[in-house]
This record gives structure tokens, C-alpha cells and sequence, in this order.
């Protein structure tokens, strides 16, 4: 019998189950089940319902056993720095607050007057984000952090919920910036600076080592298979890593989704002082390698705009009135916290280029081509940092996720970085989930064979670089943002 494989993949903005099987070297693909995700203001923050996505794994889990699946293995990942508290009786204590809540503003600069960035980037290697779970963990509730067994991040708690099993799962363990990188464990100094025991830490597992079965007596309302659940790299950046092709010698990724997150896979972490100064990660990925990345923004500021505009074009349309316009109209700072959470993304982008001086884009398509004209010019920015932190030259771009099916997006990329470009798969966050499992239960042998499979299986399509026409333009764009680099500092 053929293993079947379900992957449990959360973002920001929705979450589904995708159903897989191996068969004459293919991996098929499937969607089983799909539903939102958002986070709602809640007893003072801005929440995710766990309840709610946990609810909705088991609805898709009925449907699976109901298409005729009545044995499957199960991996899960979401989004990262998020987590649970749990109390003695093993219960959650509240809902999870969002990383995008206000409450870690000034978190960084509070923190750091006492141990310094330098330090901390050198025990963890990790960017400074002031979302990172050291960060929230340092203001958390001092009461609720006394009364908290354990600490477990987003989808170790969801493994937990359904188990019983805890573990802290390392490629999202790391992302917290609590981890050391030369003892591979929680650092103690840092952990008691923001009032938390090592202990409050289920044990720390690698990313492809088997959780347990599903508990089913807990869930008797529903009809469900028979489940082996496996910790997969849970962080889903580490998962869309595993899950791209690989296309190109010295190949970089861009995992595209709610957040672009550009890089490469190092087998060595990269924690020098050029790349403390371009504030780069080295998060843990599966099989002892580390995500050398930053956070860029990313489609994030699409999702809004097309709320704003009560969903009423879908995102290909909104590409599609993108491309009507003429790119570059305006230089704009993606990266700007001020496009972390506003309350309108629309007048956020308009007061930007008001205040730098610009023309304002105001219908539909010019706000959709000034957020696709300036991604194209951050990650070909980054293309260049990688380049020259690393001292050799990145020659290849392989973007996966959502934002890999945006033709126009990934053209300009091309085009401005000067690389070749490679789109798909836009499912890799779930396929790098699955290819995890089917290299534990031993269907594949490696993630190198993994990569061919995953490129024979999908649909990848390339972008040149187009004439050099916008070169000026590019390095205008960068002359421009160290103007407003300077001013601010
Ligand atoms: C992408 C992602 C990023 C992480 C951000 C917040 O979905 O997981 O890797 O920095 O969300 O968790």
C-alpha cells in the first residue's frame, strides 16, 4: 500500500491540509481542505483563535477519512515566534497573542539597554525582530508567565493538543533568538532576562523525528483515520526551504507569502559583523543546515490593500490592473515598521510618499505596481547584501509560495537583480512539510533526491533578466534609501 501523507500548512491569512502519495518518482498534491486564519483584538490584544484552527484541522482530518483515507501520517507547520502557555493542568492559559500586536514596540531598545544587540547576535545569530519570542516573552504578563508549565510555540502546540506528546521543535525553537548556537541549547542568561525557565520548554527535537499517534478518544465527535504524527521543520519558512527545487549552483531562496523571506541554506552559520549589520538570521533548518534570510514585508501589504478594498478583486486581478501601469513611479521602504500593522495600508503608502515627496499612487493598480516595483527592488537589494556577505555570487533565484505565481513580480525581480529567476512551487510550504515526513518514514531518501522529485513533480517556470533598462533606476532606488537611512539614524 502507498504511505499516505496530509500536511497541515497555517500562514498568516489561511490554513489547508494537502494530501500526498508517491508514485513512479511524482509526488501528487492535493488540496483536502482549506480555511481562514486572522488575528482579532481580544481582551486587550490582538489574538489568534486556536481553538477555531484547531477545530478546522479536525474537519479537514473527517474529510480525509471520508474520501477513503483511513491511515495517514501528519506533519504541521505554521508561522513562527508565536506561543501557548500552558498551565499545570496541561490547558492553555489564553488565547496566543499575534506577533503583530503592539504590545513589543519598544521591546528591542527596552531589552538591549540591558544586554547588549552585539551579544545577542552573537549567542544566537538570530535578526533583530521585535516580534521574536524573547521580545514578547519579555512583556508577557509577569503572573500568567509564573503560572505557565510549559511554553510551546504555535505548532507544538497543536501537536501537543492532538497527542498529548510536547517537544519544542528546533527550526522554529530557534527563531525565538533564545537558542545558542554553540550549544545548541536555550541560552540560560537570556532566558532568565525575560523571567523564564529552561524547564518551561518542552525538550528540543530536530525537524523529521516521529511525535506519536493521534489521540483520538479525545476527539470522538468527529470520524477520523488513523493518524501518526511526525514533527516536521515546523517552522514554515524551513519548510518552503526543504520544499524548493533547488534550481541553480549558488541558489537563493525567496519564500513568498504574507512575509518575503529572501536567503540561502548555509551548512555554517553566518554570524560575522557584516551580517549583524545587515541585520541577516541564521534560523535553524531541517537536516543541521541554517536559513541565512531577512524579512522583507512582502505580500503582506497586498493582503491589506485588497481588504481595504473589501476583497473585492482577487489577487490576480489585482496583478493584473498592476500591469497596466508603468513600474518605479515611487521609492518606497517595504521594510518600514510602519507597514507592520496599520490601520490603513492604503493611506500608510500615500502618507510615505507624500512626506518623501512623491507622486501618490491612488487607483487599484498604481498601489498594487508601487508594491511590486519596490519588492522587486528590495530583494534585488539583497540579492547584492547576500552577495557580498558571503563573498561569492548568488547566480540563481527560486521563489516559491503565493507570490510565485505573480508573472509580473517575478519578471521585475529578474530583471533588476540581473539573476535568473525560477517560480514554483507555490505549495513548497506544504511540500517541504510532506517531503520531511516521506524522508522519515524512509519513502525518500534525502532532501538532495527530495529536490529532484519536487522538480519533476511541479510546474516551474523561468524569468531572464530583460534588457538592462532599468539599471539607473536601481541604483537610484538605492541612492534614495540611504538618504532615508541616514536621516533616521
Ligand atoms: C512566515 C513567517 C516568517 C516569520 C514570520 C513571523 O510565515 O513564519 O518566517 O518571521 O512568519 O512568524
Amino acid at each position: 500500500m502507498t504511505n499516505t501523507y496530509v500536511a497541515v500548512d497555517i500562514g498568516a491569512s489561511s490554513g489547508r491540509l494537502m494530501l500526498s502519495q508517491l508514485k513512479d518518482g511524482k509526488m501528487s498534491l492535493k488540496e483536502m481542505h482549506r480555511f481562514t486564519n486572522g488575528f482579532s483584538f481580544k481582551q486587550g490584544h490582538d489574538r489568534w483563535d486556536i481553538d477555531h484552527i484547531i477545530k478546522e484541522i479536525l474537519l479537514g482530518l473527517e474529510k480525509i477519512k471520508q474520501a477513503g483515507y483511513p491511515d495517514i501520517s501528519l506533519g504541521i507547520d505554521t508561522w513562527a515566534v508565536d506561543y501557548v502557555l500552558v498551565g499545570k493542568d496541561g490547558k492553555k492559559l489564553e488565547d496566543p497573542i499575534s506577533y503583530r500586536d503592539a504590545r513589543t514596540n519598544t521591546a528591542i531598545k527596552d531589552l538591549t539597554a540591558r544586554v547588549s544587540k552585539e551579544k545577542i547576535y552573537q549567542k544566537t545569530g538570530i535578526q533583530f525582530l521585535d516580534f521574536n519570542t524573547l521580545y514578547q516573552l519579555f512583556k508577557e504578563d509577569k503572573d500568567l508567565l509564573a503560572k505557565t508549565d510549559k511554553i510551546m510555540m504555535i505548532p507544538d502546540y497543536i501537536g501537543y493538543v492532538l497527542t498529548g506528546k510536547a517537544v519544542s521543535e528546533v527550526t522554529n525553537a530557534s527563531t525565538t533568538q533564545m537558542l545558542s548556537l554553540r550549544e545548541g541549547l536555550f541560552d540560560k542568561n537570556l532566558l532568565k532576562e525575560v523571567n523564564v525557565k529552561p524547564e518551561q520548554f518542552p525538550k528540543l527535537v530536530d525537524a523529521g523525528t516521529p511525535l506519536g499517534k493521534l489521540d483520538k478518544s479525545k476527539f470522538s465527535k468527529y470520524d477520523l483515520p488513523d493518524t501518526d504524527l511526525i514533527t516536521v521543520a515546523s517552522h514554515d519558512t524551513a519548510s518552503a526551504v526543504v520544499g524548493s527545487p533547488g534550481m541553480g549552483h549558488h541558489w537563493a531562496y525567496l519564500s513568498s507569502g504574507t512575509w518575503s523571506l529572501i536567503g540561502t541554506e548555509l551548512n555554517v552559520p553566518e554570524n560575522g559583523s557584516k551580517a549583524f549589520a545587515e541585520n541577516y538570521t541564521n534560523e535553524w533548518g531541517a537536516y543541521g543546515t541554517y536559513r541565512f534570510l531577512k524579512n522583507i514585508m512582502g505580500l503582506w501589504m497586498i493582503q491589506c490593500v485588497r481588504r481595504e478594498f473589501n476583497n473585492k478583486y482577487s489577487f490576480s486581478e489585482l496583478a493584473e490592473k498592476a500591469s497596466t501601469v508603468k513600474p518605479f513611479q515611487q521609492f518606497i521602504d517595504v521594510n518600514d515598521k510602519r507597514f507592520e500593522n496599520p490601520k490603513s495600508m492604503i493611506s500608510e503608502i500615500k502618507n510615505y510618499c507624500r512626506e518623501t515627496g512623491q507622486q501618490i499612487p491612488e487607483s487599484p493598480g498604481e498601489i498594487c505596481m508601487a508594491i511590486y516595483s519596490n519588492l522587486a527592488l528590495f530583494y534585488a537589494q539583497q540579492i547584492q547584501k547576500l552577495n557580498d556577505i558571503l563573498g561569492y555570487k548568488i547566480d540563481t533565484l527560486n521563489i516559491v509560495g503565493g507570490g510565485s505565481n505573480v508573472a509580473l513580480l517575478n519578471q521585475l525581480t529578474a530583471t533588476i537583480s540581473g539573476i535568473d529567476v525560477y517560480a514554483g512551487p507555490d505549495e513548497a510550504t506544504a511540500i517541504g512539510n510532506l517531503t520531511v515526513q516521506m524522508i522519515t518514514k524512509g519513502d525518500i531518501l534525502n532532501v538532495y533526491l527530495a529536490r529532484r522529485i519536487i522538480s519533476d513533480s511541479f510546474d516551474i517556470k523561468k524569468y531572464l533578466p530583460q534588457e538592462e533598462k532599468y539599471h539607473r533606476i536601481f541604483e537610484e532606488y538605492k541612492e534614495f534609501m540611504q538618504k532615508i537611512h541616514q536621516k533616521s539614524n
